[in-house]
This record gives structure tokens, sequence and C-alpha cells, in this order.
């Protein structure tokens, strides 16, 4: 569980819960689908990634990586998409969003696609189509230095900052590793309906959002047949009209 300890001490007088989120942001999409499947009330507090209004005093005072999403829980501040919707499956239990029988590997889908976020799906994002839209002026770069502590992250972004792309290599590399996951994921969905079998789970929520912007990115879907098929099925359920399409209708077109 990951809570910390917020610099900005007015969100601790916040009660229900409060979602900082982005329209566009994949690890958004997750707590939001999850915040609909549980039909729960949540307030929005909407951040434009494209503006970088997540780079503020104020936000790296709530999320000390300047990232989307943090939820606001009664005051306390979680941040890590994986891990808020497991704390939102734990804490709102009906209806559940996890079986008994498969936890640990519910939980490893989960950790293997937060585990690929910076090597693979953010580079392969931001070399496709986002890197142009989030371009930062040499002034945004000082703050956005300033106020980063995360050396991963700070890394990422200034190696692919202002005009220098995402070379050859990062590029291959994330190819190599998303492969290798989307692998896994076409053989664990033959003749299985979600991730875990019968039951839509924390790791369909988990992995949703991942191929919906990866697929807004020209990502070759159509060489995964199960994974098209699951992913096609769920244009149905509210949650993720609600939570994903109501706030980016298609992310080739951010
Ligand atoms: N591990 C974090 C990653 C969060 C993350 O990278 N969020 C992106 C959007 S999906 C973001 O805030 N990007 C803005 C930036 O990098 O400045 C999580 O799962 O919550």
């Amino acid at each position: 569980m990951a809570i910390v300890e917020p610099k900005n001490a007015e969100v601790k007088s916040l009660s229900g819960l409060h979602l900082y989120h982005g329209d566009i942001s994949n690890c958004s999409m997750r707590v939001r689908m999850t915040l609909e499947e549980k039909g729960l009330d949540w307030t929005s507090h909407h951040l434009d990634l494209k503006k970088k209004e997540n780079i503020s005093d104020d936000y790296f005072g709530i999320n000390p990586n300047g990232l989307v999403p943090t939820l606001v829980h009664d005051g306390v501040v979680h941040i890590e998409s994986n891990d808020i919707i497991d704390y939102l499956d734990k804490t709102f239990p009906e209806p559940t969003l996890r079986s008994a029988d498969s936890e640990a590997e519910m939980m490893e889908w989960l950790r293997l696609a937060a585990s690929i976020h910076v090597s693979a799906i953010k580079p392969y994002v931001y070399a496709t189509i986002i890197q142009k839209k989030v371009k930062k002026t040499a002034e945004e770069e000082a703050k956005y230095n300033s106020l980063q502590q995360n050396e991963e992250l700070k890394a990422f972004h200034s190696k692919h900052a202002g005009d220098s792309e995402i070379g050859d290599d990062t590029f291959m590399a994330a190819k190599k590793i998303l492969q290798e996951c989307f692998d896994k994921l076409e053989n664990t969905l033959s003749g299985r309906n979600w991730i875990m079998g019968d039951q839509y789970t924390l790791a369909d929520i988990s992995w949703v959002p991942v191929y919906f912007v990866l697929i807004g990115c020209g990502y070759p879907f159509e060489k995964f047949p199960n994974i098209s098929r699951w992913a096609n099925s769920l244009s149905t359920r509210q949650s993720y009209r609600k939570g994903v399409l109501d706030w980016c209708a298609d992310f080739s077109k951010v």
C-alpha cells in the first residue's frame, strides 16, 4: 500500500474520495474504472498533463513524484495506480474484483503492469505520440528538475525533454518488453473471457488501459487475436465507458 505524507497539508482535510487524475493517463484510467465498478461517489481534480498542470509546487506537495493518479481518501494520500485499485477493492469489497483462489496470480499481473511502466509503456507512448505534445520549454524543464526527486523519472524526463527524442535503442527495448508481456497475455487469454478466467478482476483493470493507450499509438495488436477479443468485449462494460471513453475517446487523437 503506497501511502504518503503530503507536504501540501490542505489535502488532509478532504473527506470522501478525491481523485487527482489525467484524462489521457492510463494509470488514471485504472482508478476511474475501479471507482465506477464499485459505484462509488468521487470528486474529480483533473490535471491536464499536456498543459503540465502536474508540474507545480502544489501538486508535488500531494504526490512526491508529480504523477497522476493520486487518491485522497478521508485525508489520507495514496499513490501508485495498482496499489490504489487494490486498496479500493479491499476497502469497498462489493462487488469484488478479485477471486480468493487466484489472488497471487492476479497480483502478479498488477506487479507486471507496474514494473514495465517506465521501461516500456512510457517510452512507447512518448516515442509515438506524446513527446511532441508535452515538450518542455527550458523554463519548464528547470522547474521540473527542481521539483522531481525520483531519480528514475528525472533520468527519463531529462533524456526525453525538449527536442531530444526517444532513441532507437530505448524504443527497441520497449518493444521487446511489450512483446514478451503480450505473448504472455495472449496465451493466458486463450479460452478465457478475462485474465483470471470467468471473473472480471483487477488484473483486467490493470491491463485494459495499457491496451487502450498502446493501440492508440499504433501498437500492432492485430497479431494478438485473444487480446483483441478480450479488449473488444470491454466496450459493453459501463465502467470502461465512464472510466476511459468519457475522458478520452481515442488516444490516437490526444
Ligand atoms: N507508477 C505510477 C505511474 C504514474 C504515471 O507515470 N503517470 C503518468 C500518466 S499515466 C504521469 O503522471 N505522467 C506525467 C509525467 O510524467 O510528468 C502509477 O502507476 O500510478
